[in-house]
């Protein structure tokens, strides 16, 4: 056999190994009978490939946007042009992870982020933007009992620079945002000698 096949079969047999002792990376193995090529496809990135301006925070990647303010919409369309959407925080570990990360990276309270959430579909019901479902987690910032839509137009949801909190806002205000990638997958393509 060729050092190089015999590299590769090495390799192949050391990532299945891996796959059985880290039940976490989902493993789908496929194999081209035209190409010769067999297709591996790992859920996440390998920690050595440099995923910048996303940044892995958690099990996420996240965009977050340091200087460009703009409404919820034009924020939720700059995420897609990254094919990222407005960022969906599901639960408190998330969200005190990313609150972590942008109070390190200096940012202010008065830094505002919009987020996936609003209630422009049914006032008073909040679903978030980029899967679809209802917002579970909504840890509403107070004293005043959030969310107010004050003026009786505010339903699009931000999250704060150093607090672990969220607020209904006008969708129209400037801001902020944070866009997450979703779900990335590697592709592992390995030549095989039939
Ligand atoms: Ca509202
Ligand atoms: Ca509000």
């Amino acid at each position: 056999m060729h050092p190089q096949q015999e590299a590769h079969l090495i390799l192949l047999r050391l990532v299945i190994l891996s796959c059985c002792c880290a039940p976490a990376l989902t493993y789908l193995p496929d194999v081209n009978i035209f190409t010769n090529y067999r297709t591996e496809v790992y859920n996440g990135i390998p920690s050595d490939i440099d995923t910048t301006p996303f940044i892995r925070i958690g099990d996420n990647y996240y965009y977050i946007e340091p200087m460009n303010k703009v409404n919820w919409f034009q924020a939720a369309a700059a995420c897609r042009m990254m094919n990222a959407h407005l960022a969906s925080i599901e639960d408190k570990p998330e969200l005190e992870a990313l609150v972590k990360y942008i109070k390190a990276k200096g940012f202010k309270n008065n830094d505002y982020f919009w987020i996936s959430g609003n209630d422009l579909g049914t006032e008073g019901a909040f679903y978030w933007l980029s899967t679809g479902r209802p917002m579970t987690f909504a840890p509403w910032n107070g004293p005043k009992q959030m969310p107010d839509n004050y003026g009786g137009n505010e339903n699009c949801v931000h999250m704060f620079g150093t607090r672990e909190l969220i607020n209904d806002a006008n969708c129209k205000i400037l801001m902020l945002y944070v866009c997450e990638a979703s779900d990335p997958k590697t592709f592992k393509f390995t030549y095989i000698k039939w």
